[in-house]
């Protein structure tokens, strides 16, 4: 086990199980034009996490250790969107309609792509969900199974949405859930500190979390063995 410290108390990652969640870095909600546009959020606060998140990734890909992407995706025929996601928000724009970015939250849409700097690479998983939620309808749990996965590190967006609801499924799930606090955000300042304080609270009801150097600086030692 590597101990990492985190609050509210001290976080044991196991290395050969542990696997990187990134959750929706698309352009969907990162970038003007696309869905968290159209519901009227000022997106620019979600970019500057990037280079975190970037960081995060590369600390995972030079231990070698498992990373998977998410993203918020429906099919291009929405049969896999509720008609009460649709509707939610009194958006400008509604999922399915043509934005700057293509068709909002539908894959293989310009905007449905993780940005490019977080661009996956060969070998890593890429989900497509159609919730908020990681697990739901997208076989995930089976996958993680099948790996031997136990522990999951979350990073992404947004942190009170698709972040905290994919952390309690996954907590129901029976991981061990990390959240790195500077590698997470969302549209609401008061939003990304209530759902941290929630994770942590009551001894840590749904997990850790920690900022990205202090789960580097517990890699240290493992870095300097490879
Ligand atoms: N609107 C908002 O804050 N988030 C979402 O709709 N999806 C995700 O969090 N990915």
């Amino acid at each position: 086990m590597i101990t990492i410290p985190a609050r509210p108390y001290p976080y044991d990652l196991d290395p050969v199980h542990t696997a990187l969640v990134v959750i929706d870095m698309q352009r969907d909600f990162i970038e003007p034009g696309g869905f968290g546009d159209s519901l009227g959020n000022d997106v620019a606060r979600l970019e500057a996490i990037i280079p975190t998140v970037a960081g995060l990734i590369a600390t995972f890909r030079s231990q070698g250790w498992p990373v998977i992407h998410t993203r918020e995706a429906h099919r291009p025929d929405l049969s896999d969107c509720p008609p009460s996601k649709i509707a939610r928000g009194n958006p400008s724009l509604h999922i399915g309609e043509t934005g700057a970015m293509g068709r909002l939250l539908v894959t293989g849409e310009p905007g449905n792509q993780i940005v490019a700097a977080l661009a996956p690479i060969d070998g890593e998983i890429v989900i497509d969900k159609p919730g908020k939620g990681m697990f739901w309808a997208t076989g995930l749990h089976e996958r993680l199974k099948s790996m031997g996965i136990t522990h999951l590190v979350f990073a992404g967006v947004t942190t009170e949405v698709c972040v905290q609801t994919s952390m309690r499924e996954a907590n129901d799930r029976g991981y061990e859930c990390l959240l790195v606090e500077d590698a997470t955000e969302s549209y609401f300042v008061a939003f990304k500190a209530a759902t941290i304080d929630m994770i942590v609270a009551q001894g840590g009801i749904v997990g850790w979390v920690a900022p990205l150097a202090a789960l580097q600086a517990a890699l240290i030692p493992e870095t300097a063995h490879v």
